[in-house]
């Protein structure tokens, strides 16, 4: 049973996915899309009110490693939408749910056991560095600014994109689906607080860079009402820096997904990764209220 009192390792997260598909079967279920390098699974829970035409909102954490608060968010907002599911406006409850907590598993344990502060993935390059930076390994100009060619750097490429599993099983299991099934894509890592949509892998916005930007702001302005707390908007190379092979990118770009956003959680620097774990609850509200908002978005077509 997980709390969200405390950061939990991945066995933890794995078990709280199929305790939800086991006691909430009419609207859960699980479903392993790959195996990581290191062969772990790749788990997605999904939720759904068993409509197969609803739009399909698609979740994923923990793709680097250290931002423990990504995995925290996405399994705080599952539960919530499980737990409150009865009670829940028609916006919410018309969505196919796809939450993948732990993107970089691998990773993600690593950080648990031997290097807080590990960011890529687990690919071992012989005698170089380990590591591949998955949020620079999608397939949408794959190699461009904010990338590196060099095993050692934390924001190693990878040797082509879509070389490591946890990237290409997500992309694989995307691309399975109809090409309207997903309205959103939704990337969650921390810190900085910014709500940040493509492009990242250059300074040129979206045709319907209105419509993201209206939304995200919406989403920002009900968390500062609610919480206090102040999230900045605008696209991730003009907000943050220019960085290709983001899984936001190819969502766009690639996929053809209307809704891509990658929200940084907090907090704005004063303990950056290592965020004590009494701030989960309020990270995992303002997460909720992002989800909310681009879902009434996705449920109102536009
Ligand atoms: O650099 C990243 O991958 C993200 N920031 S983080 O501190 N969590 O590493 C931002 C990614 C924004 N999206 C793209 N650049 N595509
Ligand atoms: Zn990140």
């Amino acid at each position: 049973r997980l709390t969200w009192k405390a950061y939990h390792r991945l066995q933890d997260i794995h078990d709280f996915i199929d305790y939800m598909a086991k006691t909430y079967p009419d609207i859960c279920s699980t479903e392993t899309i790959g195996h990581s390098v290191e062969k772990r699974p790749l788990k997605i829970l999904k939720i759904s009110n068993g409509n197969a035409r609803n739009p399909g909102i698609w979740i994923d954490g923990g793709m680097h490693a250290r931002e423990w608060i990504s995995p925290a968010t996405v399994t705080y907002v599952a539960h919530q939408l499980i737990e409150g599911w009865e009670q829940l406006p028609e916006h919410m409850r018309n969505i196919n749910w796809y939450i993948h907590p732990v993107s970089n598993p691998d990773g993600y344990e690593y950080s648990h056991t031997t290097d807080r502060l590990w960011r890529k993935n687990m690919r071992s390059h012989g005698r170089q560095c380990p590591g591949v930076d998955l949020n620079r390994n999608f397939g949408y100009k794959w190699g461009g600014k904010g990338t590196s060619a060099s095993p050692c750097a934390q924001t190693y490429r990878g040797s082509k994109a879509f070389s490591e599993p946890e990237t290409f099983y997500i992309s694989k299991y995307i691309s399975g689906f109809p090409r309207e099934t997903f309205q959103a894509y939704l990337s969650f890592h921390s810190y900085g607080q910014y709500i940040l949509y493509p492009w990242g892998y250059d300074y040129h916005l979206t045709k319907d860079r209105a419509d993201l930007d209206r939304v995200a702001r919406q989403a920002g302005s009900i968390i500062t009402k609610s919480s206090g707390v102040k999230y900045t908007v605008g696209s991730s190379a003009t907000t943050l820096y220019p960085a290709a092979g983001g899984s936001d990118d190819w969502a766009k770009g690639i996929a053809g997904i209307k809704y891509a956003y990658t929200i940084e959680m907090g907090d704005t620097g004063r303990y950056g990764f290592v965020l004590p774990a009494r701030h989960i609850e309020r990270n995992g509200n303002d997460g909720y209220t992002f989800v909310d908002t681009v879902a009434r978005a996705v449920a109102q077509g536009r």
